[in-house]
């Protein structure tokens, strides 16, 4: 029976953990949100900009710019940002664990029809062109990656030139699923756990002992 109580706590614990780590966005400025523009209009951002979190390429953030909304908040980006500079990449590096399984989830839109705007988005084992042509239409887009180390980038490289074109808003990195630990951890990690619940049971019996006094 206290086995069973223990298991029972311990597996709480994993899913409580599980729950909280699950859930939080690991990109920071993931919407464009953080570094107001005001509405109606557009502004670019260096590299090292406080709160802008990206890195790479300049940021160009738009706010209902020609009328079209962000499908997320107020504001998102156009990678193929102000000024021209070439190449059009915008990344931000985060922590993962080693072979943990990661959901991708972002939002993306043509700036003018038919002219193949394209983008490479790429993260851990993951890599993917996506074109648009449809101008101002919001596309969902979402997958899993595989981390390939204890960090990972998450890059955007436009592949089409000059400083039109791939708006992006609303990217999101969550946890999905962390590899089950190495056979030889396992047992103590077991261990572990079983102490602490020990300890936990033994304070809390301790404790009603004291109040029944
Ligand atoms: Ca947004
Ligand atoms: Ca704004
Ligand atoms: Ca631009």
């Amino acid at each position: 029976m206290a086995l069973f109580r223990l298991l029972r706590i311990s597996l709480s614990f994993f899913i409580i953990t599980f729950a909280l780590t699950s859930h939080a966005n690991l990109i920071t400025n993931g919407g464009f949100e953080d570094i107001d523009v005001p509405n109606n209009s557009w502004r670019f951002f260096t590299q090292g900009t406080p709160n802008l979190a990206w890195q790479g390429s300049n940021v160009e953030i738009w706010d209902s710019l020609f009328g079209f909304e962000a499908s997320e908040g107020e504001q998102y980006a156009e990678l193929n940002a102000h000024p021209n500079q070439g190449q059009f990449s915008i990344y931000q590096t985060f922590d993962t664990v080693t072979g943990g399984i990661y959901n991708l989830s972002f939002d993306y839109s043509a700036r003018r029809n038919n002219r193949n705007e394209q983008f490479e988005v790429s993260a851990g084992d993951f890599s993917q062109v996506l074109s648009n042509n449809i101008r101002f239409n919001w596309n969902d887009f979402a997958t899993e990656f595989t981390a390939l180390d204890t960090s990972t980038t998450l890059t955007f490289t436009a592949l089409n030139s000059g400083t039109l074109g791939n708006l992006l808003d609303n990217v999101v990195v969550t946890t999905a699923r962390l590899p089950i630990p190495e056979p030889e951890l396992i047992f103590p990690l077991l261990l572990l756990i079983v102490f602490a619940t020990l300890r936990f049971q033994y304070h809390r019996v301790r404790k009603s002992h004291r109040l029944n006094q």
